[in-house]
């Protein structure tokens, strides 16, 4: 078999790593680096720093860095197919996992390689064919991947027996792995979903978003550049976002990559964080419908939004956990519509919500960030060309977010990181907490 040159490269840049670690947790391991409150507690540990991720970082005001680099600078710098102004999702994984920008040959390594490990078994199609018409795509997105854990080389190295020093070797071959054939069981829940289960076979001469748009039934050149910015964007959100936090935290007990993942999933099909990307679209639709289908003016959305507040709803697609302004994520995908689709009108209406919705939730003293986030754009790019089954919109994001947590997990391996097990009181014990803080005050 070939040397693969990414494994190779990850080993040299990822484990002498794990030992400097180690020394610099025994010379600095006393340090305190902060302090929380009741309320961080109360509120979902927002802004508590508990954990340690390479890949990105994310800024409340400027938006995600994917190892220093921000979304325009990589929209730029990272190597594309020939032809396109789009960045290949193959680079920002290569990104996250080695540290430095590849070059054109590192992308059409990484793509051969997923190419070459992309085959999915029978079984998971089986499965997948078995189960009820209504079971949602995300719910079968991650049973998917639960059926595929049958072929994880973890799982098997761990039974036979292996020194914690090697986790990372078969955790870095089921990471390639699960992210070469998450495009085809994506695909493959598309077409049997909504396309008649009629199946198109993978096309390996393609890059691995090019492929995935082919396998989806969407040939045209346009499509596949929306996908290849789509999946680079949505790869990584730091580490503490819900994929990424349970991916990480299941991993922690030495659940393979195919465990971990699944995980994550559940978690991203939550409608507060990647499923808000279905929830925006039917959100439209409705604004749309309640003004009997034509494009809705200003005070109309207004008076929309309003009314769901009023009904104890979110405006989905608006508000972020750490985001203080608009997410670059919204802004790449708000450019790409004025350049390839300035006459859209579900874009249009997107663009006017954007003009009236930060207003009225600034208003609103509860609500710390009134601005867009990646999911207010995503789903009007898809309905241009034609895909407009909604329901599926939130497994696209899994398929782009497994770049970010699956390169994560492979650096929790190779690190050596522990056991994730936090504390928890009751609430008589914070009850105690509070007053012994307020003494001590
Ligand atoms: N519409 C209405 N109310 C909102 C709101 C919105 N878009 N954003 C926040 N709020 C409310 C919260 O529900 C909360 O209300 P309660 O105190 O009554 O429970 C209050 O404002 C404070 O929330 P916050 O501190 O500003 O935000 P959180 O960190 O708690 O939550 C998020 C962040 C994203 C869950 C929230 O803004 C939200 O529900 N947005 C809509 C759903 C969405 O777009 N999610 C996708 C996020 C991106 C992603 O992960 O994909």
């Amino acid at each position: 078999m070939k040397t693969d040159k990414l494994k190779v490269k990850f080993s040299e840049v990822a484990l002498p790593m794990a030992a400097q670690m180690k020394d610099f947790v025994k010379e600095n391991g006393h340090l305190v680096i902060g302090q929380y409150t009741i309320d961080q507690v109360y509120s979902g540990m927002k802004g508590m720093i508990g954990m340690v991720t390479e890949t990105s970082k994310l800024d409340a005001e400027e938006g995600i860095r994917f190892r220093g680099y921000s979304i325009p600078e990589l929209r730029e710098k990272l190597p594309k197919a020939s032809g396109d102004t789009e960045p290949l999702p193959e680079g920002i994984f290569y990104l996250m996992l080695i540290g430095e920008l590849p070059t054109e040959e590192d992308v059409l390594n990484v793509s051969n390689q997923w190419a070459r490990r992309s085959n999915v078994p029978k079984h998971v199609f089986d499965m997948l064919d078995s189960l009820p018409a209504n079971t949602h795509p995300m719910t079968q997105f991650s049973m998917a991947v639960m059926a595929l854990q049958t072929e994880s080389i973890f799982a098997a190295a761990y039974r036979k027996g292996i020194s914690k020093k090697e986790y990372w070797d078969p955790m870095y071959e089921d990471v390639m792995n699960l992210i070469a054939r998450l495009p085809r069981v994506a695909a493959y829940i598309y077409r049997k979903n909504y396309k008649n289960n009629v199946h198109i076979e993978p096309d390996h001469k393609l890059d691995w978003a090019a492929n995935f748009a082919h396998m989806l039934g969407y040939d045209e050149y346009d499509f596949k550049r929306l996908m290849r910015l789509y999946l680079t964007i949505h790869a990584d959100h730091e580490g503490g976002n819900v994929s990424a936090h349970s991916t990480h935290l299941v991993g922690s007990a030495l659940s393979d990559a195919y465990l971990s993942f699944a995980a994550g999933m559940n978690g991203l099909a939550g409608p507060l964080h990647g499923l808000a990307n279905q929830e925006v679209v039917r959100w439209l639709i409705d604004l749309r419908n309640y003004y009997d289908g034509a494009a809705p003016s200003k005070e109309q959305i207004h008076e929309y939004v309003v009314k769901t507040m009023e009904e104890g709803k979110v405006v989905p697609g608006y508000g972020h956990a750490v985001l203080r302004k608009t997410d670059p994520r919204f802004t790449a995908q708000m450019e790409f519509a004025s350049k390839y689709m300035p006459d859209d009108d579900m874009c249009k209406i997107v663009q006017r919500v954007y003009e009236v919705v930060p207003p009225i939730l600034d208003n609103i003293k509860k609500i710390k960030n009134p601005w867009p986030n990646v999911d207010a754009h995503s789903g009007a790019l898809l309905i241009h060309y034609g895909m407009e089954e909604y329901d599926f919109y939130t497994v696209l994001f899994g398929v782009s977010r497994s770049l970010g947590v699956l390169a994560s997990l492979l650096w929790d391996r190779a690190l050596g990181h522990p056991l994730e097990r936090p504390s928890s009181v009751t609430t008589q014990g914070m009850h105690a907490l509070a007053a012994k803080a307020k003494q001590s005050a």
